[in-house]
């Protein structure tokens, strides 16, 4: 396992307090806690560099359009894009994946088509394909999940009889923990002629992720559960998808030529990045991407699911505990431990934790037709990383069982 007590010396907010006791940091499929390398990268940029990109001749702009266009090409080198060009800076996923649907998809499905979406999907993998879908007269079909979490693979298969357009389904559910088969659900998307979206939100921070091994067309993520700053994320792309897609947002910098009443379009990846973007933000990525890297992302995930298979083994020693997602192989689940206690309310759970200075959410975790599929309005939802220890757990297993004398499930 990593030596998490070193790490967490990295993280300046891992050194507070919560209400008087050492700060349980669990939301972490929320969003993670950054480094003192992300906030100091920050920091110097804004000290030496901050300029506007792409537009200015002097010196300065030239370095923080440098700066800027070196954080496209980490992000690329970190998950192996087919090209630097390729990748399109976005606030995260939500935004990477809204362009898709809002660019690729508007131009290429019509009326009779089909989109395939997984009933794990997070609502920014499935919202967008509704809009789309109910604009296009097209169909939606979902696929459902199995008893234990995962993508049901035979109704997998009828959806794709349907020879859809798109099929978007995330590599990890932030609500399960299901690690997703995704090259091969890429390799039979692309068998039936389908264009293949990933939803990479909670795989790029945990998994090493290579997307040309896993042959999608596109791959969205998130810079802020990855240790970098908020609003910072990417699209990354086939780069001949992104030559053939109309732009998504019109504005500054994504333009060649504007005229009157028409306007032609900057070359990629450029013509996806209307307006002045959030160099903060990349630089930042490209700095937690270093620390990330210099960690390695197999020890990384190694490290969470050794705590999550603590958590688990911990939780199902508690009377009433019911944890969700798949159990079998351990490369199935990442560190996301979803459950429910009895009839305690999970905003009740992770209020009566708080007190003790834990962090988890809980709710529908934006997944509300997976959340129908398991019968509950919400769960509560422990979420780790690379800085959560053994001793993490403890205090999880701690806490729930004082909630639970609390509610009448033990003796106090
Ligand atoms: N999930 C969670 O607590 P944004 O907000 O764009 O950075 O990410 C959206 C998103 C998309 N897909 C998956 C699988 C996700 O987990 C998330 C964000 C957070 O689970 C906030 S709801």
């Amino acid at each position: 396992m990593l030596d998490a007590a070193r790490l967490r010396a990295d993280f300046p907010l891992l050194q507070r307090l919560e209400n008087g006791r050492r700060l349980v940091y669990l939301d972490n499929a929320a969003t993670t806690q950054k480094p003192e390398a992300v906030l100091s990268a920050i920091l110097d940029y804004y000290h030496s560099t901050n300029a506007n990109v792409h537009r200015g001749a002097y010196g300065l702009a030239i370095r923080a359009t440098e700066a800027y266009e070196a954080a496209r090409e980490r992000v690329a080198g970190y998950l192996n894009a087919w090209a630097t060009e390729g990748v399109v800076f976005t606030r995260g996923t939500t935004e990477a994946i809204n362009l898709v649907a809002g660019a690729y998809g508007r131009a290429t499905v019509r009326a009779g088509d089909t989109v395939v979406v997984t009933a794990m999907d997070h609502h920014s993998n499935l919202v967008p394909w509704q809009i789309l879908c109910q604009e296009k007269g097209a169909t939606l079909r979902m696929v459902e999940i199995t008893e234990d979490g995962r993508i049901d693979l035979s109704d997998f298969g009828l959806a794709l009889e349907r020879n859809p357009k798109i099929v978007a389904f995330p590599y990890v559910s932030n609500a399960l923990g299901t690690v997703n088969p995704a090259a091969q659900l890429a390799r039979l998307s692309h068998a039936v002629g389908a264009v293949v979206v990933v939803d990479g939100a909670q795989s790029t921070p945990h998994l090493k992720v290579d997307v040309q091994e896993l042959d999608c067309d596109f791959y969205a993520l998130s810079g802020h559960k990855m240790l970098g700053p908020m609003g910072s994320g990417a699209l990354i792309a086939k780069p001949q998808l992104l030559e053939t897609m109309p732009p998504y947002h019109g504005g500054g910098e994504m333009i060649s030529k504007v005229w009157d009443d028409h306007s032609t379009y900057n070359k990629i990846p450029h013509k996806f990045e209307a307006g002045t973007p959030n160099v903060e933000g990349a630089v930042g990525l490209a700095a937690a991407i270093d620390y990330l890297a210099r960690l390695g992302p197999d020890r990384i995930a190694e490290h969470e699911q050794a705590l999550a298979r603590a958590a688990i083994e911990r939780l199902a020693q508690i009377e009433g505990v019911t944890v969700y997602g798949p159990r079998g192989p351990r490369d199935h689940r990442a560190g996301v431990v979803s459950f429910t206690y009895g009839d305690i309310h999970p905003h009740d759970i992770a209020t009566i934790l708080d007190q003790d200075g834990i962090c988890i959410r809980a709710g529908h975790h934006c997944t509300q037709p997976l959340m129908r599929r398991l019968n509950v309005a919400a769960t509560a939802r422990a979420s780790f990383y690379l800085y959560n220890d053994l001793e993490d757990v403890d205090a999880l297993a701690g806490s729930l069982v004082k909630a639970g004398a609390l509610f009448g499930y033990v003796p106090a």
